[in-house]
């Protein structure tokens, strides 16, 4: 897949490219990454890329004209590459991505993503020229550059061949609306803090069970949300039953009977 991202600061992307799972994929050849300066489309001498807002107020706002270019430029870059992208703006004014989003967003030929900067862009360019809006979070950021970075990570890391093991992706935190289950190595006993037996029993069916387990109550005391999001199957509501009956008469049991 492709993307193409338009942005005032290109070499922030280095990060990318660098070192990590991302940099492997782009040299695989799995994706693309070409970035797109507005202010190589701006026309006038001091190649200016914002302006005052209408109204008054702090602050400033990009010009429709040099992203509109850029956004044009990146458009046909990749669709005389065989590319149809669509076209997404980074903004806290965007739509809130999950895991759920990224699956789609890998599933397309190419993006061309928007990083805004200063207050933000003319509302004219997003109704002409942007498909989606998108938030990575409720956070306030500096602008739009990281937030597509962190998109980017997130979508290659899910294509084929963009990790290790075949199946690493799949089984993901958030790959199945779980949150993980606790990780150990060795030493078998450090600062007085040993391993869970049953992960050094060798019952394999044992230790699966387990980390479904921990998967679940961890999900459950931490984020009861994505549980009630998913709900439960019979087996897991059984595991999840078996925890909570060893904390019977205790505050969490109170909890349990209102999930
Ligand atoms: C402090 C400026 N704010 C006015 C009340 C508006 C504002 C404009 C631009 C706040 C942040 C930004 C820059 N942020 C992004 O471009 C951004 C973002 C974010 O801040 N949080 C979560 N997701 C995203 S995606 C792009």
């Amino acid at each position: 897949m492709r993307f193409d991202v338009v942005t005032l600061f290109p070499e922030q992307f280095r990060i990318l490219s660098d070192e990590g799972v991302v940099a492997r994929a782009l040299k695989r050849g799995l994706a693309s990454l070409t970035t797109w300066n507005p202010r190589d489309f701006a026309t006038d001498a001091q190649r200016t890329v914002d302006d005052r807002p209408y109204g008054g107020g702090p602050g400033m706002v990009m010009k429709v004209a040099p992203l509109r270019e850029a956004i044009a430029a990146a458009k046909h870059a990749a669709a005389v590459a065989g590319h149809d992208s669509r076209v997404a703006y980074l903004s806290p004014q965007g739509r809130r991505l999950a895991q759920a989003d990224m699956q789609r967003i890998a599933a397309a030929p190419g993006w061309v993503l928007v990083a805004g900067r200063y207050e933000g862009v003319d509302e004219r360019l997003l109704e002409a020229h942007v498909d989606e809006e998108w938030s990575i979070g409720d956070y306030v950021l500096s602008g739009g550059e990281l937030a597509a970075m962190v998109v980017m990570d997130a979508v290659i890391r899910l294509l084929p061949g963009a990790l290790g093991h075949a199946d690493s992706a799949a089984q993901d935190s958030h790959g199945d609306g779980l949150l993980d289950c606790p990780h150990y190595t060795r030493p078998e006993l450090i600062d007085g803090r040993s391993v869970p037996p049953v992960l050094l029993s060798g019952d394999h069916a044992a230790i699966a069970r387990w980390r479904r387990q921990q998967a679940l109550v961890r999900t459950w005391q931490r984020r009861p949300d994505l549980l009630r999001a998913r709900g439960l199957g019979e087996d897991d509501r059984a595991l999840l039953d078996e925890f909570m009956r060893g904390r019977a008469g205790t505050a969490a049991e109170q909890e349990r009977n209102e999930t």
